[in-house]
């Protein structure tokens, strides 16, 4: 397993030397300041690939960008609208460009409009930290009451429409402002940022969008730029939906085993590969995610490394980010899976044996709560998270 870490570029609050000392040695980025269905050109990725091999000037340590996250998808593309054909012709080139710069891992996602979403970014825990936090009634109450979604009342239950009614009722103007905003404006890494008037409007666009339909324009996208990434020896990772459910009545069709199992049988090539994020798949109790690496596994080609503590076995469900340790998924037997498939890697004399996983998220600890780093991507917590990963990596590694 190799250690990469997120990094979100020259603005982002932790640096590649803090990357350094956290002692991982692959970097995970992209070029967040491109618009989706942009070309990545030879000198934008050059430009960041310099920045990444400079640093070695300063630390010496050898820091490589190894994984992209994310090269994204248009709305047009996901639609089939619009500029989609250029956008799929461009994102090809992008692909051609990477793989000349030597980046082979290639993580994106397939969730309309909104990427990842909470609703409290700052949520207290009993010992001071904090940490990521989505309240099904609060998203509810958004749905219903901010953004005033037409139809969002038959989307919940009697029971759940009453509660999010009163908890909206009891909500101050800054509490409403701050829900919109962790909602509509785009967590860090996500493709775009909205206002709530976007959201209204790119809502309109997807009305004839279902879930049929999402997953036909995802085939036809895959087959157009898996037999591409095949040929330039590049491995494609679809991240899982975060949370693994429908949100504002849009389709969500990468939640389930079933939903990666469709995909993956579609298009049965190796570069049609899976981000495995533990954090994002185990929200739904149905996904167990240790089958999921041994079913899936030879074409896991990155993990996320996270857990979530469910609040409910229903879906949808409120959940919060925990400790790497703790919450809902036993990591231990996670790790010994990975560790599993790279034996069977190695048997099988494939050089993407070890697979890059990076420690996802964190919670606020320690100087994280006086440092403001993007939200999720504390430098301590995430630093927490690492270290105690490849301990269970170092004891399993030592036993097998
Ligand atoms: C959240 C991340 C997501 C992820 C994209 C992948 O922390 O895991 O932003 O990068 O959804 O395309």
């Amino acid at each position: 397993m190799k250690e990469t870490w997120r990094w979100f570029g020259p603005d982002d609050p932790v640096s590649l030397q803090d990357i350094a000392q956290a002692g991982a040695t692959g970097i995970v980025t992209a070029l967040h300041h491109l618009p989706a269905g942009a070309i990545w050109s030879e000198r934008e990725i050059s430009l960041r690939n310099r920045e990444i091999l400079l640093s070695k000037s300063y630390i010496n340590v050898d820091l490589k960008w190894s994984v992209v996250e994310s090269l994204p998808v248009s709305e047009d593309i996901k639609r089939q609208s619009g500029d989609w054909r250029t956008h799929i012709k461009n994102y090809c080139i992008s692909l051609e460009n990477l793989a000349a710069a030597g980046i082979s891992t290639i993580c994106y996602n397939f969730m309309p409009i909104l990427d990842w979403t909470r609703t409290d970014l700052e949520w207290k825990l009993p010992n001071g930290a904090t940490c990521m936090r989505f309240d099904l009634i609060d998203f509810i109450a958004f749905d219903m009451f901010i953004l005033n979604r037409n139809g969002a009342c038959n989307d919940y239950s009697e029971d759940l429409n009453l509660e999010a009614k009163k908890r909206f009722e009891g909500m101050s103007k800054e509490t409403k402002e701050n829900l919109t905003s962790n909602i509509v404006s785009g967590l860090p890494g996500a493709a775009a940022k909205f206002s709530l008037k976007d959201v209204k409007l790119h809502l309109k666009k997807y009305e004839n969008i279902t879930e049929r339909i999402l997953r036909t324009n995802f085939v036809s996208f895959l087959k157009e730029v898996a037999p591409v990434a095949h040929e330039l020896g590049l491995r494609l990772c679809c991240h899982p939906d975060d949370p693994p459910f429908p949100l504002l009545g849009l389709p969500r069709i990468m939640s389930t085993e079933k939903d990666y199992k469709i995909i993956m049988d579609e298009i049965p090539l190796k570069s049609n590969g899976i981000t495995l994020c533990s954090g994002s798949l185990g929200v739904r109790a149905e996904n167990n995610l240790i089958k999921m690496m041994s079913r899936l596994g030879d074409r896991v080609h990155f993990l996320h490394l996270r857990n979530v503590k469910r609040e409910s076995d229903m879906v949808p469900n409120s959940f919060y980010e925990e400790e790497h340790l703790k919450g809902n998924t036993d990591m231990v037997s996670l790790i010994r899976a990975i560790l599993e498939e790279e034996k069977r890697r190695r048997k099988n004399k494939r050089e993407d044996w070890s697979i890059p996983f990076r420690p996802d998220h964190g919670h606020n600890i320690l100087d994280d709560l006086k440092r403001k780093s993007k939200p999720g991507y504390p430098a301590i917590g995430r630093l927490k998270g690492l270290a105690e990963l490849r301990g269970i990596l170092t004891a399993l590694s030592n036993s097998l």
